[in-house]
């Protein structure tokens, strides 16, 4: 990696008041979390549009939990990897500092980054199948023992399910209106996201309308490559401690929170 580009995405850093991180599930994969699409992307030979679905779920409920359970299994023994790391350092240094998160692993928030915004959802919450909206919307369950009995919802009986975001359901509102608010930001990184799927595929165009400086970092070509200013083309653990460690000797640079 060119390290003037490193370097000056660094100083852009420093100097820029609001910064925006989007990132997807090649997030993770430096910590072991399998992304959704590539290699190992296929879970019993099907892909994630084929099991995150409420048709999927209401048609094999046992199925798709089967594939829930066993990721719940394994993401709970993935840590929170370099890159991830870099940006809870970063949120701690701004207030207008936020990340919205594809991803439902919850590794942010086990860094210790501020302000993440869960864009679809959490793997460790469930909620009412049948939404019964009795006592409570949604509840945290980190119990991997359940692969093969689907949790009930305590308030109705009913299947419980993974209060995650699928295709075809919606963002909830509150989330969608705090990330279109974040999309108005002077700098914008995209991390480790195919951006094929909407709405926040759509979200690095917006921010570079709003005017943001947009900087992807990815492994893989993507449609973001043709309207970032900036391309880094590398493991984002490595790439985010390349800028993380330029932004430490930029001269004006605030001292790092911990
Ligand atoms: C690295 C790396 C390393 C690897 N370093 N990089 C407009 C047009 C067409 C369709 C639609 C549209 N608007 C809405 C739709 C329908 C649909 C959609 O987008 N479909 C597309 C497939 C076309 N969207 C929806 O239904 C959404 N809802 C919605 O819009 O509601 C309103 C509405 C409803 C109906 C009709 C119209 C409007 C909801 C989408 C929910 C997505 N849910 C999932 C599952 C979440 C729960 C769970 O985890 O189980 O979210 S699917 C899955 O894909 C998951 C991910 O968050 C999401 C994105 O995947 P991501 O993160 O990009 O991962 P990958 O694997 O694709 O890419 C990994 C990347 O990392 C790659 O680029 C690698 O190169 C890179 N990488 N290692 C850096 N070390």
């Amino acid at each position: 990696m060119p390290s003037d580009q490193v370097d000056y995405i660094a100083s852009l850093l420093v100097h820029s008041s609001t910064v925006t991180v989007l990132t997807g599930a090649g997030m993770s994969a430096p910590s072991g979390v399998p992304t959704f699409r590539g290699q190992n992307g296929l879970w019993n030979n099907k892909r994630a549009e084929e099991l995150a679905t409420l048709r999927a779920f209401s048609t094999d409920p046992q199925g798709v939990w089967a594939w829930y359970a066993w990721r719940r299994e394994h993401i709970g023994q993935c840590e929170p990897n370099n890159g991830h790391h870099v940006l809870a350092r970063w949120s701690r240094l701004s207030e207008h500092f936020t990340v919205i998160t594809q991803n439902v692993d919850g590794l942010h928030e086990r860094a210790g980054t501020r302000n993440v915004i869960p864009f679809h959802g959490d793997i460790w919450s469930l909620k009412c199948l049948l939404n019964c909206q009795q006592s409570r919307k949604t509840w945290i369950d980190t119990d991997v023992s359940k692969k093969t009995k689907i949790p009930l919802c305590p308030d109705c009986g009913g299947f419980a399910r993974p209060a995650v975001i699928w295709f075809g359901e919606s963002i909830d509102t509150a989330v969608m209106q705090a990330s279109i608010s974040a999309l108005h930001c002077d700098l914008f990184f995209v991390i480790g996201t195919s951006a094929l799927v909407q709405p926040a595929a759509s979200f690095a165009q917006a921010a570079r309308s709003n005017g943001a400086f947009v900087v992807e970092v990815n492994t893989e070509r993507t449609p973001i490559s043709d309207i970032a200013n900036a391309v880094f083309d590398g493991s984002c653990d490595d790439i985010l401690n390349q800028i993380d460690q330029a932004r430490a000797v930029e001269p004006t640079s605030p001292k790092s929170g911990g």
